[in-house]
């Protein structure tokens, strides 16, 4: 099972894949230098300074780690947890950039979950163009699989109004608002994941 993580640059991913791996209970990781090793002490800070950065698109190495997910008494599942590259609003450049966002797409299509992140910080209020690719992401992702769109940066969100925004557009129950910094709204997002499987066939 593998929920895929999409989104534009810089809402905040590679540091929810991260720190959610590091809350559910991280068991393994694919890609960079860390091979598959599970990180010890100072592994995860260093996978931060390796895929976290402001400079969107800077890391195309693909990133994803096992977790494990308590579902009741069937005890633990496991979980991958899949990055992709962020999709640009105004044209993906020629190169490994476009070659990297196909690659993100393509493994959209093998989700059995796709958390979609959108940045609701105050200096990411988006251009029209910005909100399209968001608007065409989710009807792309709920065609694929249940989907949810976690509406990131939340603790910056002062006042609410972005997330309100987001739940107009998408509905209420389609949005989660989430920190992958601070970790707000973590426990929301893992009920999501039980909730989901206990209605999977067995
Ligand atoms: N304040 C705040 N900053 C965050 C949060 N999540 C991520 N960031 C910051 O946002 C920037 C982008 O984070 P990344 O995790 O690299 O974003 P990404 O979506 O993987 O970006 P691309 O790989 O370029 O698509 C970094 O500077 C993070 O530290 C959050 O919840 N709150
Ligand atoms: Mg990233």
């Amino acid at each position: 099972m593998e929920a895929v993580l999409v989104g534009r640059p810089n809402a905040g991913k590679s540091l929810f894949l991260i720190n959610f791996a590091d809350y559910l209970g991280l068991r393994g990781l694919e890609g960079g230098a860390a091979g598959h090793r599970r990180p010890r002490g100072g592994g995860l800070s260093e996978l931060r300074r390796k895929f976290v950065s402001p400079v969107p698109n800077r890391v195309r190495e693909p990133l994803a780690a096992t977790v494990s997910l308590s579902a009741g008494p069937a005890g633990g599942i496991s979980l991958v947890l899949r990055d992709t590259v962020g999709i640009p609003a105004h044209g993906v450049p020629e190169g490994e950039i476009r070659r990297a966002v196909a690659q993100g797409l393509a493994q959209l299509l093998q989700a059995t979950f796709i958390f979609h992140l959108i940045d609701v910080s105050p200096h990411a209020v988006p251009t029209p163009a910005e909100e399209a690719v968001d608007r065409e992401l989710h009807l792309l992702a709920q065609q694929i699989a249940p989907s949810l769109i976690l509406a990131n940066k939340a603790e910056a969100d002062l006042g609410g109004s972005r997330v309100r925004r987001l739940k107009e557009l998408y509905g209420p129950t389609s949005v989660l608002p989430v920190s992958a910094l601070t970790r707000l709204g973590f426990r929301d997002v893992k009920h999501w994941l039980v909730e989901q499987l206990a209605l999977e066939p067995p």
